[in-house]
């Protein structure tokens, strides 16, 4: 089977959470994956509320030629484990910060999954989305150049940034 080194137009990445009110940490996500020139979507798909969309979403992902899902969620964040129940796809876990308990519930949530059924779980909030960005990049790194190189480039100028003064 010959490698496919070149990306396609159509999104690879799919950035899902589960409200409207998730995107203000997820766009961190997608705005990493735009930095490294990754095609990717961003959805709605909520565990509790849309479970059918959720399904969907997750048994369609593969065939639509998506190869990394980053899943973030708040409170009783079931999102990510749920898709990553029902795809074999990598799929990366972002818990958002809750009201009530500042995300601790989000992460717990998340990170706590049974043997058997991974999600890979980043940091509470923005950073983590960021992060999840980069991560579904690494992992795509391994077979597109183009973004190897987005990714080499993208660390050495945020090496050249800290300066060694504090101020
Ligand atoms: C979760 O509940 C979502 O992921 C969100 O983080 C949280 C609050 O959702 P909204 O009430 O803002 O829609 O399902």
């Amino acid at each position: 089977m010959p490698v496919e080194l070149q990306l396609p137009d159509s999104p690879v990445v799919g950035v899902v959470m589960g409200s409207r009110s998730d995107w203000e940490t997820m766009r961190h996500a997608a705005e990493a994956l735009r930095s490294l020139g990754i095609p990717a979507e961003a959805k709605v798909v909520s565990a509790h509320r849309t479970p059918q969309r959720l399904f969907r979403y997750a048994m369609e992902a593969e065939g639509r030629g998506i190869e990394v899902i980053i899943a973030g969620a708040g409170g009783a964040a079931h999102l990510p484990g749920m898709i990553a129940a029902l795809t074999i796809l990598p799929v990366l876990g972002v818990p958002v910060e809750s009201k009530a308990l500042r995300g601790m519930d989000s992460l717990l949530s998340i990170v706590q999954m049974p043997r058997g059924v991974p999600v890979g779980t980043l940091a509470i909030g923005a950073a983590g989305a960021l992060n999840a960005g980069l991560l579904a990049g690494a992992m795509l790194a391994r077979k597109y150049p183009a973004v190897r190189e987005a990714l080499a480039i993208h660390r050495r100028d945020q090496t050249e940034a800290v300066g060694e003064s504090p101020e």
